[in-house]
């Protein structure tokens, strides 16, 4: 057996329901576990960042407020923060998730404790976003090129998001790819019967979606490839999570006259429970790095609908765990939906596939290679 050492890592990321803040929450959850100490440094608490563990320390960023700021200067703020935690718990290494603001604001506080004699490692983990719609922005780019290749170490969550970012950027490092994961046994688990007959009496098909409701997700698509369902067998969609597309959607489910079976539950923490009653996952994205949502819905043993962008074959395996279609095609998307769900055995099969190909990304074989990757690096 290989023993590691104790780190004492400091985490960074976006505390909200996007999935770099929870990716960033869920390793730095496993860390601990492992024995390693973990502080997280944002601006509020992260959402899944709700148990109690000795090893765990969080640091909120307080950015003062000034009447000559029309812009609090929250960069200034995380920077002068991860200074201070660094010096005071005398961490090892700093990991942040999503390069915007963090990488910069992690060489910056490198800088300054360089002159102070101490030299941090700082690993930059890339997520999506950050590189293919916010980043490549010319207002950003020339920081977040910089910001990248000052990190001691970088990862991608997939390989297309790693060919995306050399694509985009002229990056001179080398981008190690470490895929999101999951904790397949906290998501393998038996829907409560009771819960899935408050959302389907009647014993319909439960479709669900989950995200940030951004216009990249195509929420508009996730309404009409349920329609397509709807209009064939008897059944239900979840709406999980929350967004500037929400309103939007409300009103095509009343236009296209499915309300009554559609219901939006806002943000939830507890995936876990709410995906074990689903029988189907839909993720039409117009992009998805990676896809976290879908991986944790394939983990519950939910087969999945995607689009083929990005890093989502690397996921989903065509008519293996669910089935993919190009951007936009609702009405195929629509059709291979009804294929799975009106065949018991298709979506037995699928279901299994699904937590198959889920355990090759369990948090097990993905946490050591974070570790390995602080290990080198110190
Ligand atoms: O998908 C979002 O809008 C949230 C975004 C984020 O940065 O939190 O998610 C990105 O990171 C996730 C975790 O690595 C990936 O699973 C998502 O695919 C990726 N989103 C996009 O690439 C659009």
């Amino acid at each position: 057996m290989t023993t590691t050492k104790r780190m004492r890592i400091g985490m960074v990321c976006y505390p909200t329901f996007g999935g770099s803040g929870v990716v960033a929450t869920e390793l730095g959850l496993a860390l601990a576990k492992k024995g390693h100490s973990v502080h997280f440094i944002t601006y509020q608490q992260p959402v899944r960042l709700n148990t109690f563990d000795p090893n765990i320390f969080y640091h909120e960023v307080h950015v003062p407020t000034y009447p000559l700021f029309d812009f609090p200067p929250y960069e200034t703020a995380l920077a002068s923060a991860m200074v201070n935690v660094i010096t005071h718990y005398n961490l090892d290494l700093l990991h942040v998730h999503y390069a915007i603001p963090h990488a910069a604001a992690a060489f910056m506080a490198k800088q300054i404790l360089k002159k102070e004699g101490k030299d941090i490692p700082v690993i930059t983990t890339l997520h999506g976003t950050d590189i293919t719609l916010v980043g490549k922005d010319k207002t950003y780019a020339p920081v977040v090129t910089f910001s990248i290749n000052e990190s001691d170490a970088i990862t991608a969550v997939s390989t297309n998001l790693r060919m995306e970012t050399y694509k985009h950027f002229k990056i001179e490092k080398e981008i190690e790819v470490i895929a999101n994961f999951v904790d397949v046994e906290r998501f393998c688990r038996i829907g409560i019967d009771a819960f899935r007959k408050v959302i389907a009496p009647n014993n319909e098909k439960i479709l669900m979606h989950a995200s940030n409701f951004r216009k990249l997700k195509r929420i508009p698509d996730v309404v009409r490839i349920f329609k397509e369902v709807h209009n064939h067998i008897p059944c239900k969609l979840l709406l999980v999570g929350d967004g500037p597309e929400r309103p939007a959607a409300e009103e095509l489910c009343h236009e296209l006259n499915i309300q009554d079976d559609v219901q939006f539950v806002g943000k939830q923490d507890q995936m876990e429970e709410i995906l074990s009653i689903a029988d189907l996952f839909l993720l039409p994205s117009e992009y998805e790095s990676f896809g976290l949502a879908a991986l944790e819905a394939m983990a519950a043993g939910v087969p999945v609908i995607t689009s083929n962008a990005g890093g989502l074959a690397e996921i989903n395996i065509n008519n293996e765990t669910g089935f993919s279609a190009e951007v936009g095609d609702v009405k195929t998307m629509g059709e291979l939906s009804l294929k799975i769900l009106q065949d018991e055995s298709l979506l037995h099969r699928f279901k299994l596939n699904a937590i198959k190909q889920a355990k090759k990304f369990d948090i097990h074989t993905i946490i050591p290679l974070y570790e390995k990757l602080y290990e080198r690096i110190l």
